[in-house]
Parts: structure tokens; C-alpha cells; sequence
């Protein structure tokens, strides 16, 4: 059996959850439409569908929150949050903004032009949507490795550098304005991007002369994935090794609700002085004066403080090795996953585990009803149902390349007993998931489906 990591705190204050009964359960599905974004959050036991906003906060950051300081320009609050920027990423300039997204459209307004193209390891959806929203094209260059679930690979979420340089040389420098990489990459798996590989990212983009922005927001992990797996990095702490990894770019998007332990916030940082200029403005413009961004003052606060709490290395030791142990536990339940796990969550390959389910009956779909109407938890489908989309040229569907089921996990919040529930609930589904039925659509918006559409369970 895997270890289950001790967790490094006590708790201070609980939050009451229920168990609701198998018959209510049903019947609240039947309600929602089969969609899970459409509960109630109280009638969810276990809640996995994201790591993003729903950490518990430490009593040191919620005794911040009390001594925020709400002024509109020069807040306290602001210059601690300034201080730990800076300790931690060096980064000349930075503003708050109220979440990642928010920096990201801040960035690509800023510099894409239509036509122009960002290339990633991965770009996440929101990113690649503001990218698009700008008129250009977000492009993923991920290594290989990544496109097989039960391949495992240490650094699984490396940019491939010879499709980068090609991908540079084939469009131009002038259609580039800016490169990024993604840590972890969310989109294949949480996975880790290593050292080496940030510096051969930044090598290729500062010899073409393209800005670097690294996505930041699952930084604190993908250091400690570092200091575990790579060489030479061990006695390092996880606070050089993150100054290392920001001084090889030139700024960073990051949303503090996931590594900087906030339920709300973001940043936007860079170290050029007349792109800091036009970032004020356009803040100003979006989000509010450049010493709050878009947040009160406690938040600001609450960032600062879980900025600093997210590289401590035994929360990272804890954190890593729960995500671990649910993974390890899955796939001796006969359940497949992404391999190796990430840092923040676990990815079931529905497809493989539901073969009879064809992928026009989206198996992740029906995988993410059963745990709920089984377990109450709640995980969210990133397969068809979210991906799937029309071919341009010809109209018909092209569906997604993997039928995924992400169990994220949110930042101290769930202890083992929780965890081995949840595994308890996907073991029980495995060995009678033969029985198991595919669903349909009956009712669809046009764009981002998977957060309102409705199902009906195949006959
Ligand atoms: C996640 C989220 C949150 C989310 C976003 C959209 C739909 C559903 C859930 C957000 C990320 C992310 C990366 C790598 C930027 C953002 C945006 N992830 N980059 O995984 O993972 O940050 O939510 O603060 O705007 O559930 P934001």
C-alpha cells in the first residue's frame, strides 16, 4: 500500500460537509440535467472538480485578513505582497489582478496582434482563450510522451524543444511577441516541467529575441517535483530553486488561487519598464488602481503570506505525496490514470477504463455521474464533453484526444479518511463498470458546453 503522507498542521476551525442518501442523490441529478457544475456544493460530499480558490487558509493568513489594510492607493498590504514577490520571483515590476485570467488578458491585449501566435508546452483553456480573443493562435509544443496516459516520465510536461525552434523558424519572429511555459502543465496531466527544460525554452526564445512568460500559478509544485526528481537539485531548497526557474524569463502570469494558497487573486509580473507602463494603464482601465488590482486589501494580504506558506517544503512533501497516494490507489483498484500522478490532481483515462462506451456516449460523462450518484463526489470531465468542436473546414465533430476525468485536490483541505473514500467509491464503480451506460446531449449552448449542457443516460 502507498503512504499516506502525516499532514504538517493541526486543524483550528472545521466546516461541517453531508452525506446525502443514494435516492436524493439520483434525484438531484435527475434535476441538474446530469451536469455536475449545476448542484448545489452542499449536496456534494467530496468536492474535486478543482484545486483553484478552494484552499484552506492558514490561521496566519486569516490573522493577515483581519489587519488588511483597505486603503485605496499605497495599501500596507500592497508592499507585502510587493515583498514577497520579489523575494520570490525577482521580477522587476508586478501588478495584482483578481485572478490569473485577468493577467492573461491584460498580457494579450497588451502584445497579440491578429495573426500572431504564443507557443507553450500547453497553453491552459483560459490562456489560449484570451489568446484567441486577441486574434491569435495559442500553440502547444508539448514532448510526446505526454500524449500517452500510461507512459510515465519524470519532467512529463517538458516543452519539445525541436518543435519549438522549428515552430519559430517556420513562423517568423515578427509574428511572435511572446513565448510562455506552463508550470505545472495543467492540461496533460499536472505534470512537471524540469529545470533543464526551462533553460532550453529560455536559451531558444532569448536567441530569437521573443519574451519569456512563464504561466506560474502551480510553481511552489513543480519546484519540489524538481528538488525530488532531478539532478543536482536535492540540497537545494525550494525557494532557490523557484528564483532559478523566474530568472531564466521575463515575467509571469499566475493565479494566486492555486500555489500562493488564496481563494482569490492573481498576478502579473515582468521586468520590462515600458511594457510596465502600458500594464498600469490597462489595469487602471480593467481591474482598479496598480496597488490593489481588483482585490481588497486582505486579499492582498492573504497572498502575501500564502505566497511564502506554498514553498514550505514539508506542506509540499504532504501535498505531492496525497495526490500520489489517490493515484497509487486508483490504479490498484484496476482504475487507469495518467501516469505518473501530478502535483494537484488525478486524471482517470475514462476511455480506457470504459471501453464500451463509445466516445460519442462521452465515458468520461457517464464516469463523473457514477461517483457522484455512488460516493457524492464531485470530479469534472475533460474529454468530448468539454473538447469536442466542429472541423473548420468540414463541420463534422472532431472529438478529444483523450476522454479524461480529473479528481483535483484542494489545498489542505481533505485527510486520508476522505481520500480513501474517494478511492473506496472508484473501486466499488470498477467492479461492476461493465454495467455501466453512455449518455447524450439533449440540450447544448454553442460555446464552453460543458458548464451548462444537459444529459440524458443512453436507454
Ligand atoms: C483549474 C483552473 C480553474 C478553472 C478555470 C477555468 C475553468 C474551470 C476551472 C486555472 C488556470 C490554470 C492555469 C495553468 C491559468 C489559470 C487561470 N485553472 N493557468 O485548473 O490551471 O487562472 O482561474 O485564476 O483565472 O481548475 P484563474
Amino acid at each position: 500500500m502507498p503512504v499516506y503522507p502525516a499532514e504538517p498542521f493541526r486543524i483550528k476551525v472545521i466546516e461541517p460537509i453531508r452525506r446525502t442518501t443514494y435516492a436524493e442523490r439520483q434525484q438531484l441529478l435527475q434535476q441538474a440535467g446530469y451536469n455536475l457544475f449545476k448542484l448545489r456544493a452542499e449536496d456534494i460530499y467530496i468536492d474535486l472538480l478543482t484545486d483553484s480558490g478552494t484552499t484552506a487558509m492558514s490561521d496566519h493568513q486569516w490573522g493577515g485578513i483581519m489587519q488588511g489594510d483597505e486603503s485605496y492607493a499605497g495599501a500596507r498590504s500592497f508592499f507585502n505582497l510587493e515583498a514577497a514577490v520579489k523575494a520570490i520571483s525577482g521580477f522587476k515590476h508586478f501588478v495584482p489582478t483578481h485572478q490569473g485570467r485577468a493577467a492573461e488578458n491584460i498580457l494579450c491585449t497588451l502584445l497579440v496582434k491578429p495573426g500572431d501566435s504564443i507557443p507553450s508546452n500547453s497553453h491552459f483553456d483560459t490562456t489560449g482563450a484570451n489568446i484567441r480573443a486577441a486574434g491569435g493562435n495559442p500553440i502547444d509544443l508539448v514532448i510526446d510522451e505526454a500524449k500517452d496516459p500510461a507512459k510515465p516520465h519524470p519532467f512529463k510536461g517538458n516543452m519539445d524543444i525541436d518543435k519549438l525552434v522549428s515552430f519559430i523558424e517556420q513562423t517568423g519572429i515578427e509574428s511572435i511577441p511572446f513565448g510562455m511555459l506552463t508550470v505545472t502543465n495543467n492540461t496533460v496531466g499536472g505534470q512537471p516541467v524540469s529545470m533543464a527544460n526551462v533553460k532550453a525554452v529560455s536559451e531558444v526564445y532569448r536567441r530569437y529575441g521573443i519574451p519569456f512568460f512563464i504561466d506560474a500559478c502551480r510553481y511552489a509544485e513543480n519546484a519540489y517535483f524538481i528538488k525530488l526528481r532531478e539532478e543536482g537539485y536535492a540540497s537545494k531548497t525550494t525557494l532557490e530553486i523557484a528564483q532559478e526557474m523566474f530568472s531564466l524569463s521575463d515575467g509571469c502570469t499566475m493565479s494566486a488561487k492555486k500555489d500562493a494558497l488564496a481563494n482569490i487573486g492573481g498576478l502579473l509580473c515582468m521586468n520590462d519598464d515600458a511594457l510596465f507602463e502600458r500594464t498600469k494603464q490597462a489595469l487602471i482601465l480593467r481591474e482598479g488602481f496598480p496597488t490593489y488590482g481588483g482585490l481588497a486589501g486582505r486579499d492582498l494580504e492573504a497572498m502575501a503570506r500564502g505566497l511564502h506558506e506554498g514553498l514550505d517544503e514539508d506542506y509540499l512533501a504532504y501535498r505531492l505525496a496525497q495526490t500520489a497516494y489517490l493515484g497509487e490507489g486508483l490504479l490498484a483498484a484496476g482504475v487507469p490514470i495518467v501516469q505518473p500522478p501530478g502535483g494537484h490532481a488525478i486524471y482517470v483515462d475514462a476511455g480506457r477504463f470504459l471501453p464500451h462506451i463509445p466516445v460519442e456516449q462521452f465515458p468520461g460523462q457517464a464516469l463523473v455521474i457514477e461517483m457522484y450518484r455512488a460516493g457524492g463526489v464531485r470530479a469534472v470531465e475533460l474529454g468530448s464533453v468539454a473538447f469536442a468542436h466542429p472541423d473548420p473546414h468540414t463541420g463534422e465533430t472532431v472529438h478529444s484526444a483523450l476522454e479524461l476525468v480529473r479528481l483535483a485536490i484542494p489545498r489542505r483541505v481533505y485527510t486520508q479518511a476522505h481520500i480513501d473514500y474517494v478511492i473506496e467509491t472508484l473501486a466499488e464503480i470498477a467492479a461492476r463498470k461493465d454495467a455501466l451506460k453512455g449518455v447524450r446531449i439533449v440540450q447544448q449552448p454553442e460555446l464552453l458546453r460543458h458548464f451548462t449542457a444537459e444529459f440524458a443516460i443512453v436507454a
